[in-house]
C-alpha cells in the first residue's frame, strides 16, 4: 500500500478547499496552495472564504488540529491534486492557463515517486498536456507518457463531480473516475482516493475520464434544455408547465428536470462547449441545448420588463443573484445576468434580495440596485421575479405575493 504522508491541493477554491479538508480530517498533513494570499490567510485562521454547508466546522477542525494549512508557495508533497478553474475564452476553446501556471508552480518541488492528479473540469487531452508541462519544466524526471508504468511521476485525470451545496458528503460518497495515464498511474490515484472516498474508484484512461466528466454534466444540460424548451411552449399554448412536467414525470420512464431562468454555475453551463469545441461538427444536439439555455435568461428579462411596464413608477425585486437555490455562488448565474440586464434598461427600480451575501457584486457597480431584506422588498416593490428557488423564499407567505405582479422563473409559487 502506497504511503501518502502528505498531500498537496493546488487551487483552494470550492473543490479543492473541500477536498483538502476532508483529506486533512482522515489524518493526513495537507497543504493547500493558492495564489490568493486572503483565502489563504482566511483559511489559516481556521476559516472559509466560500459558502458551503459544514465546511466551516470541518476547516476550523482540522487547522487546528495542525493538519491542514494553507500557502502561497509550493511545497514539497507525496500527490499534488490539482483544482483549479478551466474556464471558457471567447471561442468557447477552454483556457488552460490556470493548469499550465499550476504545472509551473509545482514543477520544481516534485520528487521521484509523486503523484500529479489533475481534478479541474477539462477537455479531452489536457491530462497529457499537463504531463507534457511537468516534464517540460523537469527534464531530470521521467513521465508516463514516455516512460508508462516506470515513470518517476505518475499523472492522473480524476474528475471532481459533487454538487454545490452537498461537497462533503459527495466527496466521500460518490463514486470516482480514475483515469491513470499509465496502469501504475491508475493504481497509485486509486490509493490515495481509497483514503477518503466510500464510493467506488472506476478506473479507465485520461482521455475517457476527461470525456466521462464533459458528458454528464452536457447530459444535465440537455435535460435542462428540454425543459426550458418546453416551458416557453408552455407559455405559448398558455399552459402551466409546471403542472406539465408534475403529470408527464407520472409515466414510469419519463423524468423531466425544472425549468429555470437558465443555466448558471461554472460547470454545466461551461462543459458542453469543451465537448463542442473538440468536435464542432459533430455536436449538433449538445450545442443547440447550450443555446436554448442560454436564450432563457433573455426571454425571462422580457417577462419581467412586460410585466412592470403597467405601473408607472415600477420597483421590481429580483428574487435571489446566485446561479442556484442556497449558495452564494454568483459565477455564471442567470438570474445575476438577469438583475444586471433589468438594472441597465432603466426600466424602474430594482431591488435584490440575496440572502446568502452581504454586499452586492462588483458586476453590479455604477448600477441603481439595491440589495434589501425580504421584507423590504414586499413592503416596496410593485413587480416581482423569482429568479432563484432559495429557501427563504419558499417562506414568503403566498397570499401576499398574491397581491405583486410575479415572473415566478422557477415554479415556487
Ligand atoms: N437547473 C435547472 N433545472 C434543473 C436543474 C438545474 O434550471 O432541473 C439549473 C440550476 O439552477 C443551475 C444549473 O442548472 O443554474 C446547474 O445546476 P446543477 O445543480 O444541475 O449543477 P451544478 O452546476 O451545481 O453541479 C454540476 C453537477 N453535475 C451533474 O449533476 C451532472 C455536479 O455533480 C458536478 O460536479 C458539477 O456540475 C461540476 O463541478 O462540474
Amino acid at each position: 500500500m502506497v504511503q501518502f504522508n502528505r498531500v498537496s491541493v493546488v487551487g483552494l477554491g470550492y473543490i479543492g478547499l473541500p477536498t483538502a479538508a476532508v483529506i486533512a480530517s482522515r489524518g493526513i498533513n495537507v497543504v493547500g496552495l493558492d495564489v490568493n494570499q486572503s483565502a489563504v490567510d482566511t483559511i489559516n485562521s481556521g476559516n472559509v472564504h466560500i459558502v458551503e454547508p459544514d465546511l466551516d466546522i470541518v476547516v476550523r477542525a482540522v487547522v487546528t488540529d495542525g493538519k491542514l494549512k494553507a500557502t502561497t508557495q509550493a511545497e514539497k508533497a507525496d500527490a499534488f491534486m490539482i483544482a483549479v478553474p478551466t474556464p471558457f475564452k471567447d471561442d468557447y476553446k477552454a483556457d488552460l492557463s490556470y493548469i499550465e501556471s499550476a504545472a509551473k508552480v509545482i514543477a520544481p518541488v516534485l520528487e521521484k515517486g509523486n503523484l500529479v492528479i489533475l481534478e479541474s473540469t477539462s477537455p479531452v487531452g489536457a491530462t497529457e498536456k499537463l504531463a507534457d508541462w511537468l516534464a517540460e519544466a523537469r527534464p531530470d524526471l521521467t513521465f508516463p507518457q514516455t516512460a508508462g508504468n516506470e515513470a518517476d511521476i505518475n499523472v492522473a485525470h480524476c474528475p471532481e463531480r459533487v454538487l454545490p451545496g452537498y461537497v462533503l458528503r459527495e466527496l466521500v460518497e460518490n463514486d470516482r473516475v480514475i483515469g491513470g495515464m499509465s496502469d501504475a498511474c491508475s493504481e497509485k490515484a486509486i490509493s490515495l482516493y481509497k483514503l477518503f472516498v466510500k464510493g467506488e474508484c472506476l478506473i479507465t484512461n485520461a482521455r475517457t475520464a476527461e470525456m466521462a466528466k464533459l458528458t454528464e454534466n452536457s447530459f444535465r444540460d440537455v435535460n435542462i434544455a428540454f425543459a426550458n424548451e418546453l416551458s416557453v411552449i408552455c407559455d405559448k399554448l398558455d399552459i402551466n408547465v409546471w403542472e406539465l412536467v408534475k403529470l408527464a414525470n407520472r409515466h414510469p420512464r419519463v423524468n423531466i428536470l425544472n425549468p429555470g431562468p437558465g443555466v448558471g454555475g461554472h460547470c454545466i453551463a461551461v462543459d458542453p462547449w469543451f465537448i463542442v469545441s473538440s468536435a464542432p461538427e459533430e455536436a449538433k444536439l449538445i450545442r443547440q441545448a447550450r443555446e436554448v439555455n442560454d436564450a432563457k435568461p433573455h426571454y425571462i428579462l422580457n417577462q419581467i420588463k412586460q410585466a412592470a411596464d403597467q405601473f408607472k413608477k415600477p420597483v421590481i425585486a429580483c428574487l435571489g443573484i446566485a446561479f442556484k437555490a442556497d449558495i452564494d455562488d454568483l459565477r455564471e448565474s442567470p438570474a445575476l445576468d438577469i438583475t444586471k440586464m433589468l438594472a441597465e434598461s432603466e426600466i424602474g427600480e430594482v431591488l435584490v434580495v440575496e440572502p446568502n451575501i452581504d454586499e452586492l457584486p462588483k458586476a453590479f457597480d455604477g448600477l441603481n440596485i439595491k440589495l434589501v431584506s425580504i421584507e423590504e422588498a414586499m413592503d416596496a416593490a410593485n413587480t416581482f421575479a423569482v429568479l432563484v428557488d432559495h429557501k427563504e423564499f419558499k417562506e414568503i407567505d403566498p397570499v401576499e405575493m398574491a397581491k405583486k405582479v410575479l415572473i415566478d422563473s422557477r415554479g415556487i409559487f
